[in-house]
């Protein structure tokens, strides 16, 4: 099974997925492994790795050692094409679309195509669209792009439709790491009406009733990162999974539906 499929699946299964996104340049390798395998043992359904700024040999060096701990996927979520390496399932090939910055859009890709090859990666072609957060976010800093603005609907759908039929698989609606608001849940309703994509949703969400609220207005699968920088303990995955698990009664031991 693709890890495509086994996201679907899951999603399925359990109302959403679990995501926990793991950023390697914020803390000690052995802390950010740890974590990994507590979200694991949490009932997170796979690990993202990736940021802003990190360096590729920091991201190859903590994916290594989060590969080797985890049998759930782990997934790049690249914030540029130096970040992608061989010790991981898969990666979300990102454009950002909500931008004009052609390096973004296509120039990252481009140069990154050749390494997920090489590296025999599943590249799972994701439609990156960054909406406005209450504060400049480092994805803006970084990419130099604007946001959505906040409750521009019209303008979100456009953008997911045009995902839609280009071909991408998924849209992630990010309202950035640590973001001071969440995506609106009205914008997660509207997209979900307007494409038949799953939608991913992640920034800012700092508590479990944030993930299901997101959940209910119809995101599949619920992005957590900063705040599992403070607490990594396993009780506080669980509550996290038990929230975005709005189906969690039909399921069975995950490990045994790994790709
Ligand atoms: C950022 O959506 C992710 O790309 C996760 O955001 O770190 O705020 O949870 P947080």
């Amino acid at each position: 099974m693709t890890v495509f499929d086994y996201l679907l699946q899951t999603a399925r299964d359990r109302g959403a997925g679990f995501l926990v996104l793991i950023d390697p340049d914020e803390q000690p390798r052995q802390r950010l492994v740890d974590c990994a395998q507590q979200a694991q043992e949490g009932g997170a359904d796979a690990v993202m790795i990736g940021g802003s700024g990190v360096l590729s040999a920091r991201m190859e060096e903590v994916a290594h050692d989060i590969k080797r701990r985890i049998t759930i996927p782990l997934i790049i979520f690249p914030g540029g094409a130096n970040q992608l390496c061989r010790f991981a399932d898969a990666v979300l090939f990102t454009s950002l679309l909500s931008g004009r910055n052609p390096e973004y859009l296509i120039g990252e890709q481009v140069k990154g195509a050749p390494l997920v090859k090489e590296y025999g990666l599943e590249a799972i072609p994701t439609a990156y669209l960054l909406i406005e957060s209450g504060a400049r976010t480092s994805v803006e800093s970084y990419s130099h792009t604007h946001p959505i603005p906040r409750h521009e609907t019209e303008f979100l759908k456009a953008h997911a439709l045009a995902a839609q039929y280009l071909g991408m698989k998924m849209v992630y609606l990010e309202a950035g790491s640590g973001a001071v608001y969440t995506v609106p849940e009205d914008m997660i309703a509207a997209v979900k009406e307007a494409v038949s994509l799953p939608i991913i949703c992640g920034g800012g969400i700092r508590h479990p009733e944030m993930a299901a609220r997101k959940v209910t207005a119809g995101a599949q699968f619920i992005v957590v990162g900063n705040r599992f920088e403070e607490n990594s303990h396993r009780s506080l995955f669980a509550e996290f999974a038990d929230a975005i698990h709005q189906r969690s009664s039909q399921l069975v031991d995950k490990t045994n539906d790994r790709p």
